[in-house]
């Protein structure tokens, strides 16, 4: 089928191909810089650790700033459309010695925002809290030490800061999240003191900082548990929402921090009703939050179709996985084009037609119809956006990659 036969198809169901096509053009998605080297970060040759952790040892991980800019701008180059970068707090780019996190600032991140201007990327931020000695019984922001905490949250005043330089230098505004993976392995005697120090903490962030509120977002992560803080996690999804609530911040939802069972696509709707504004890290779990690839599976599809349906404008579209077993530019190319083809999917379905035979509680034609339209044929417009943009809809982008592969990241 050509794409001018499907775009007839499309229309017979009351669907604008060209509107779509041009919608999806607009819509940028911040890609981690993460994925790249395994969360590893320039500060030391570690790796992740405290709270996060990777698996898989693939050769050709980028290990300098120039490596990893040039992965990116690869991986970029194979994406269609225009995206964003995020980047972590560990990814500074430190001169002779290390400056430690409570003392970093812009000059560590000069090379990142020249570089991103050269390539007309938008930058986001995040802190780090983790892969860190400070990260003292697995706390930072919650700690009961006084000391620990005190360095936790200079760290968050210098990100706010950096996020901000970010937006000015980049005319772009700046999403920052906030991700701690504080929390105890084992049942704690006290839950609510750790919570009560967490947000004093953050209070004392989000005050003393010096950012412009118009052009950078914090954002808030919340998780239901991860490896290690089994039992309790101090940011559980309860606290964060009544924290960014009532600090008008705004909520982060990462698809991977759930129960199993729980349908993150349906949070959604509740999230933009009181925020305004939706953060989203697009993961997905397997078994744990085990950080694989996203695919066209079911939920990347009902989260697409809620992101469409609330308007792709009202979110901050985050990717966020690292999988250490597989290339890692293959990895971050097929995970943003699986997002682009869901959002894409998404916008190719009548919606309006399906919410009119909902509140007539027509069901029956409701679910015939919602199977039906999965059928249409989408891989053709998907082609036509790629054309338009000079890539090709197909996976001939993998042999790209088997190249620079085989050609630079073998040979590192
Ligand atoms: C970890 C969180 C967090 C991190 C990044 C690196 O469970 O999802 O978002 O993945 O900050
Ligand atoms: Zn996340």
């Amino acid at each position: 089928m050509s794409y001018k036969e499907a775009q007839k198809k499309f229309a017979k169901i009351g669907i604008d191909t060209e509107k779509a096509i041009a919608d999806l053009q607009k819509i940028p998605i911040s890609m981690h810089c993460w994925q790249g080297d395994d969360v590893g970060g320039f500060e030391s040759v570690g790796g992740a650790s405290n709270g996060i952790q990777t698996t898989g040892n693939y050769p050709g991980k980028a290990t300098t700033p120039e490596q990893l800019m040039a992965d990116i701008d690869f991986a970029m180059s194979l994406i269609p459309g225009k995206h964003r970068v995020n980047l972590h707090a560990c990814y500074g780019i430190h001169k002779d010695k290390v400056v430690d996190r409570d003392k970093i600032g812009i000059e560590q991140f000069k090379p990142w925002v020249a570089w991103a201007k050269k390539n007309g990327y938008g930058l986001d931020f995040n802190p780090t809290f983790f892969s860190h000695p400070n990260m003292k019984d697995g706390l930072s922001l919650s700690s009961p030490d006084p000391k620990i905490r005190e360095f936790w949250i200079k760290h968050g005043i210098k990100c706010l800061e950096i996020a901000d330089y970010f937006a000015k230098e980049l005319k772009s505004t700046c999403s920052i999240n906030f991700w701690c993976p504080d929390g105890y392995k084992d049942e704690p005697s006290d839950r609510l003191g750790p919570r009560k120090r967490m947000a004093d903490s953050l209070d004392k962030i989000f005050t003393k900082a010096k950012y412009d509120k118009k052009r950078v977002f914090p954002c808030f992560e919340s998780k239901l548990f991860g490896i290690g803080v089994e039992s309790y996690t101090v940011n559980s999804h309860e606290f964060v929402m009544g924290y960014a609530q009532s600090r008008k911040i705004l909520a982060l939802l990462d698809m991977g921090h759930f129960h199993l069972t729980e349908n993150v696509a349906d949070k959604i709707s509740s999230f933009l009703m009181f925020f305004g504004k939706v953060a989203f890290h697009i993961s997905r779990p397997v078994r744990w939050d085990s950080d694989h690839v996203i695919r066209q599976n079911d939920d990347l599809r009902a989260a697409a179709q809620e992101i469409v349906k609330m308007g792709p404008e009202n979110f901050i579209i985050a990717l966020d996985y690292f999988d250490a077993s597989i290339c890692r530019v293959a990895a971050w190319v097929l995970g943003m084009r699986n997002m682009q083809k869901e959002l894409l999917k998404a916008m190719l379905t009548p919606n309006a037609q399906l919410k009119k035979l909902q509140d007539e509680g027509k069901f029956t034609d409701q679910l015939v119809l919602q199977e039906e339209y999965k059928n249409y044929p989408a891989e053709e417009v998907w082609a036509e956006f790629c054309r338009r943009n000079g890539l090709s809809g197909d996976e001939s982008w993998f042999a790209k990659v088997q190249k620079y592969e085989k050609e630079v990241l073998l040979k590192r």
